[in-house]
């Protein structure tokens, strides 16, 4: 049983999101996802427009997801690489290097990221029209 791990806000779920998922689900078995909860997404800059239930709610009915954990903190990968017995971090390449500590615990793996696609891109689009 392979175990893949990724983290995101993942707000107005879009292609780039989807692909996301599904490439870094096609490297095991069971695919976790971190989820940043609202309070997160405030240390992290970020507001996103749906709250937490909603892209949570979102992100399992989704069929590359197994199983979606919160994300509260920075701190919390190596604890939860560790608790859920996981083989392979993945993350877009937008972070290539920022997670190169866990290499000590799990494979890491960065993927290009879906161009032409965001949460800020579909927002400033909306917003001008
Ligand atoms: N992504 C992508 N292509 C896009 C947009 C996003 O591949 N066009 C990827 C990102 O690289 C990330 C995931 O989709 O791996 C989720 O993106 P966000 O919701 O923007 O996540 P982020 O705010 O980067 O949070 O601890 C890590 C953070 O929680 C990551």
């Amino acid at each position: 049983m392979k175990r893949v791990l990724t983290y995101g806000t993942f707000d107005l779920l879009h292609r780039g999101h989807v692909r996301l998922l599904e490439r870094a689900a096609a490297l095991g078995d069971e695919l976790i996802v971190g989820l940043s909860t609202d309070e997160f997404n405030r240390i992290k800059g970020k507001h996103a427009y749906m709250s937490y239930a909603d892209r949570e709610y979102i992100l399992k009915a989704i069929r590359y997801v197994d199983r979606v954990i919160p994300e509260r903190s920075w701190d919390q990968k190596v604890a939860d690489v560790q608790r859920y017995h996981i083989d392979t971090f993945v993350m877009g390449d937008d972070w290539q290097g920022k997670f190169d500590f866990l290499k000590d615990y799990c494979e890491v793996i960065y993927l290009p990221r879906t161009q032409d696609i965001s949460t800020t891109k579909i927002k400033t689009d909306l917003s001008e029209n």
